[in-house]
């Protein structure tokens, strides 16, 4: 898909998903490249025209920083003093998509596998959102003959609980489908909390759909274990050096209609699609590399992305990092 229409799609949330919205950005670089290449583009302008189409992907969406990480680790390289050809940046390039778009449906693999462990028999699992690595961890759990049930959110405004509790459904796992606000109420029968991420900072706090938070005091109030399942790629490297996470405020007419909300004339609409819970309301972060206490976050951030990306040294030029 090109560029354009994946970053369309992004921002109307046609694609969506942290890990979904990394991938589809990888690929649509590499078919951009490999189209920009076949036409023989001077080095410099095939430059040029990579970071330029990395910036409008960059841009679609503030919070996932899957997206931005996906994005550098394409195009890592290929600006070296070492790349002399159009023909060999684009051969970088596509190895780097290619090995990220595979790491990345790996990675979601080892998640399920150890996400399974922590669900057991006669456990009550609730989600929120529709994360496909908290799903692959309740389907791995389904399909090695664990008996749970789950709790999953509406999800308001864009109501993604519905693609969660389809999947489960779909799949033979019993599913409570409540409304956000029942969360409390319900959580008094929820043995295990697991949703996904779309950031998590070198404090380990963890930035995920809107509500979440709110989950997790629950969860907290309760004593029920509350895990968070990401790949290592949504850990934000540009943290370590006191750069924030933009939540993205989205249109007020995903909640009410623009006609309807005219006629209240002293109200705004808010509709922040995500919110920060504090790493002291998570008892594990589960990666590919395996699960993780959040005060660990530094380790993820240094060891698996880090320098590898390039964030640090655009911060060190002084440069803005996104
Ligand atoms: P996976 C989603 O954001 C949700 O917040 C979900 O928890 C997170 O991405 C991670 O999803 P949105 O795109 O990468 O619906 O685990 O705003 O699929």
């Amino acid at each position: 898909m090109s560029v354009a229409d994946t970053a369309e799609k992004i921002k109307n949330m046609e694609i969506r998903g942290a890990g979904k919205i990394a991938r589809s950005a990888a690929g649509a670089l590499s078919e951009y490249s490999a189209g920009i290449a076949a036409k023989n583009m001077p080095l410099k302008e095939y430059l040029q025209n990579m970071h330029k189409a990395a910036d409008i992907l960059k841009g679609t969406r503030p919070t996932a920083v899957s997206l931005p990480n996906a994005v550098n680790i394409t195009l890592r390289g290929i600006d070296s003093a070492t790349i002399t050809s159009t023909a060999d940046a684009d051969s970088l390039l596509q190895r780097n998509a290619s090995e990220f778009i595979g790491n990345s449906k790996l990675a979601i693999q080892n998640i399920a596998e150890i996400g399974a462990r922590y669900i057991k028999d006669g456990d009550t699992v609730m989600t929120h959102c529709n994360s496909n690595a908290a799903i692959s961890c309740m389907l791995k759990a389904h399909e090695q003959g664990r008996d749970f049930e789950v709790f999953a959110t509406e999800v308001r405004p864009r109501n993604q609980g519905y693609l969660t509790i389809k999947t489960l459904s779909d799949a033979g796992i019993k599913t409570n489908f409540i409304v956000d606000s029942a969360v409390r109420y319900f959580m008094k029968k929820v043995s295990l909390v697991i949703t996904g991420c779309d950031a998590v900072t070198v404090n380990g706090a963890v930035i995920n759909k809107i509500g979440t938070s709110q989950i997790a005091l629950c969860a907290q109030e309760a004593r029920v274990p509350f895990i968070v399942v990401g790949e290592t790629y949504k850990f934000a490297p540009k943290t370590v050096m006191g750069g924030h996470i933009d939540i993205e405020e989205r249109d007020a007419s995903e909640i009410m209609p623009a006609e309807k909300a005219a006629l209240l004339k002293n109200v705004t609409i808010r509709n922040p699609a995500f919110d920060v819970t504090p790493a002291e309301y998570v008892d594990y972060i589960i990666t590919e590399k395996g699960a993780i206490p959040p005060a660990m976050a530094y380790l993820i951030i240094r060891e698996h992305l880090g320098w590898e990306i390039g964030e640090f040294d655009t911060i060190r030029n002084g440069k803005s990092v996104s």
